[in-house]
């Protein structure tokens, strides 16, 4: 292709991206937009699978049937996800083998928040509560993302995402109004669990390197920062609500901006989870990597089955 044709292709990719529509699979677009996607959605897959750890911890240990019930529906759910993330991200054009290969590796990012124990059942309810509900704040904007197959996909996902979060926030609502036991559980639930949450939407934008990028792209449609400072506002009202102090001594309502100033984040913790030394990466991807490995007989099974039936198809073609 000449350099004026791929100028060409540039100049209507950009119009179209300013137009506010989709790019599907098959249309034209650069090949740094095609990567950027490869990552953030292959991630984003990554992070909804290796999620069902932290609360599959606790499926066998529900305090009732009905607790039992609603947090396998989650899990099952955040297994769904992860599937249609990984087929829009196959629409780029990398293999879910390859996905797969890059997060058993070590290569491929997840979400720094399932590096953290599950220690007691009040974390299933601050899980639900905070980590979904800082999904969600992430992921609403992500609906009207550029990439359509992504759009498409975190329609259903958020949807989804709420049923999560008020799950959650009703176990939190239980526990506080119940003994002073489980109160303590559920604040200690949140102590451990609120500042993690907030890393869990990334660095800070002077720190982030895709965003701007990714903001032109109309892939990211708010920064790092503005989704924090909104789960923020969103989150502590709810806190009050169930009688929860947010671990947070410099936290406190500004007049004058219309949102809480917050107190310093510890990105030492951050960066730290991120480059695999938080305290339960190691456990989290040998629970990935066995469940690849002890699954081999089962994708074998698969395919010599459907072997079996094409072989059994081609043999009754060929004889009529
Ligand atoms: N953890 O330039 P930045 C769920 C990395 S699952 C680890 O700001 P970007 C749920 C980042 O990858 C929810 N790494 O990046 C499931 C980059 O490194 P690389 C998961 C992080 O992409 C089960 C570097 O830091 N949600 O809801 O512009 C149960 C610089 O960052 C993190 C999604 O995946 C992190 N927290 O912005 C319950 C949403 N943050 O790749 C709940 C989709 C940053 O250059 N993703 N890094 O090596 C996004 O919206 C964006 O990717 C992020 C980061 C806002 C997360």
């Amino acid at each position: 292709m000449s350099e004026a044709e791929i100028k060409s292709l540039e100049e209507q990719f950009d119009a179209k991206i300013a137009r506010d529509e989709k790019i599907e699979p098959k249309d034209w677009m650069p090949e740094k937009y095609r990567k950027t996607h490869i990552r953030q959605i292959s991630q984003h897959a990554h992070s909804e699978i290796v999620g069902m750890l932290p609360e599959g911890n606790w499926i066998t240990r529900a305090p009732s049937l009905r607790r039992k019930v609603a947090l396998l529906a989650k899990v099952q759910d955040e297994a769904g996800h992860g599937l249609y993330l990984y087929s829009a991200c196959e629409t780029l054009g990398i293999t879910r083998e390859q996905m797969y290969e890059d997060l058993h590796s070590g290569k491929a990012k997840y979400s720094s928040i399932f590096n953290y124990p599950t220690v007691t059942w009040a974390d299933m309810g601050a899980i639900g509560w905070l980590v979904d509900g800082a999904a969600i704040i992430n992921q609403v904007p992500l609906c009207n993302t550029s990439f359509g197959p992504y759009a498409r996909a975190m329609v259903r996902v958020c949807k989804e995402e709420s049923f999560h979060q008020r799950q959650g926030y009703e176990i939190m609502l239980s526990l506080c109004n119940g003994s002073e036991e489980q109160k303590e559980m559920a604040q200690d639930a949140l102590n451990r669990w609120w500042w993690p949450s907030l890393m869990m939407l990334g660095p800070t934008d002077a720190e982030s390197t895709h965003t701007a990028q990714s903001m032109k792209w109309k892939l990211k449609r708010k920064t790092n920062d503005e989704l924090r400072q909104q789960f923020i506002d969103q989150t502590v009202p709810q806190a009050d609500i169930l009688g929860l102090t947010i671990p947070d001594p410099d936290l406190k309502w500004n007049e004058e901006t219309g949102h809480y100033d917050f107190g310093e984040i510890d990105w030492d913790e951050f960066w730290q989870v991120v480059k695999g030394h938080g305290p339960m990466n190691k456990s989290r991807l040998d629970a990935r990597r066995n469940a690849w490995e002890n699954g081999a007989w089962v994708r074998e099974a698969a395919t010599a089955y459907a072997d079996k039936q094409r072989e059994g198809k081609e043999e009754a073609a060929k004889a009529s």
